[in-house]
């Protein structure tokens, strides 16, 4: 016993030696092990698992030493699916008289300068969509109304612009959808392009605002044509075209004044290139064509057929090659940007 009470301490005081030294150890091998991560992060590791691990542990590393810069910066995006959750088919238009700009502001909070993208996903097309528009204020209002959200229900990366002639000579549609190509590509490298009426406002989502490997024409019936293609080879009101394809038939001709002849002058450069329309099925590509009589400014072109007959000679050089005019104001509003330009006036 005399002998045991002393030895009996010792061990006593010695477990909790002991386990102090266990417990240092294990810290000193943790913090030594986090060291080697970083090291191998920095030089890189050949071997597959080892990135694994390092990845892993870098990204525990960073949200330890995160800074608010770092959360700030969105994490990569992942492209949005084949076909949008979002679409609903066929949906019920509404062209209220009461309806105001601002109300369709408030609506579409998501749009700045006219432009928008998908929150959650990448977009997988960049389309800027061209209005010609001359004092048709009340249709240009009906068709934001509906466009914002059917684009984005489609989740794609748009922009509208809406390209206003000034003055009072003859309304030159062709020549302000090649002046909106133009300015289009000042803001953004957009890969397609909607031709779009003012007055035609589409009626399902199914009908997809992309372009495809050959010129799309979209508007295969309408509800004033009982829904049915104007004529074969009808290629006007809304249509869809890469920048390349556009660029290929150099554009429109500049030379169609006032009303017809120049979407066939269209669908003829692009049969010159070898091209060939495609439209979507019948039961998705309707439109509604809000009412309206002729305007004045934009007459029968008398001339559109003698035109139609030299567009095989003239293409090359009438085009977006040639397309002069002076540009008046770029206003960046907030459902569009207002593109005013000067076109001249028909060669007499
Ligand atoms: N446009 C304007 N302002 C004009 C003329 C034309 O903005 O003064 C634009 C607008 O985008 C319009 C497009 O050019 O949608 C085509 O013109 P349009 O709508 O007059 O052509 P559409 O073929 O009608 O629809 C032709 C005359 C209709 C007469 C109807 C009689 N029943
Ligand atoms: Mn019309």
């Amino acid at each position: 016993m005399g002998f045991c009470l002393p030895v009996c301490k010792i061990l006593r005081r010695g477990k909790y030696f002991v386990l102090l030294f266990l417990s240092l150890s294990l810290l000193a091998w943790i913090a030594t092990f986090s060291g080697e991560t970083v090291k191998s992060i920095q030089l890189s590791s050949a071997t597959t698992q080892s990135l694994i691990r390092a990845d892993s542990l870098t990204d525990k590393f960073k949200s330890w030493t995160a800074t608010p810069e770092d959360l700030n910066t969105p994490p990569p995006k992942h492209e949005c699916p084949q076909e949008s959750p979002l679409l609903k088919g066929a949906v019920k238009l509404s062209f209220e008289s009461s309806l105001k700009l601002k109300d369709v502001e408030t609506e579409n909070k998501g749009v700045t300068e006219g432009e928008c993208e998908p929150v959650d996903c990448k977009a997988r097309q960049s389309v800027a969509i061209l209005i010609p528009h001359r004092n048709r204020e009340r249709h240009l209002l009906y068709l934001l109304h509906h466009l914002h959200p059917f684009l984005q229900r489609q989740q794609l990366h748009y922009a509208i612009y809406v390209i206003q002639q000034a003055g009072d000579v003859t309304f030159n549609r062709a020549k302000l959808l090649n002046v909106g190509y133009l300015e289009a590509l000042k803001d953004f490298s957009w890969e397609c392009f909607i031709f779009h009426d003012v007055d035609l406002v589409p009626e399902n989502d199914h009908n997809l605002y992309v372009c495809d490997n050959q010129p799309k024409h979209l508007v295969v019936g309408r509800n004033v044509t009982g829904y049915k293609l104007r004529y074969k080879g009808y290629f006007g009101g809304v249509t869809a075209m890469t920048k390349n394809q556009f660029l290929q038939v150099n554009g429109f001709s500049n030379t169609y004044w006032g009303w017809g002849g120049e979407d066939d002058d269209l669908r003829i450069r692009v049969e010159i290139q070898k091209m060939k329309i495609v439209r979507p099925p019948a039961d998705v590509a309707r439109y509604t064509m809000v009412f309206h009589k002729r305007d004045s400014g934009n007459e029968i072109n008398k001339d559109r057929m003698r035109l139609l007959g030299r567009t095989p000679q003239v293409w090359r050089k009438d085009g977006l090659n040639s397309c002069s005019y002076k540009t008046l104001s770029v206003e960046r509003l907030p459902l569009y940007v207002n593109v005013t330009v000067d076109i001249g006036k028909p060669q007499s």
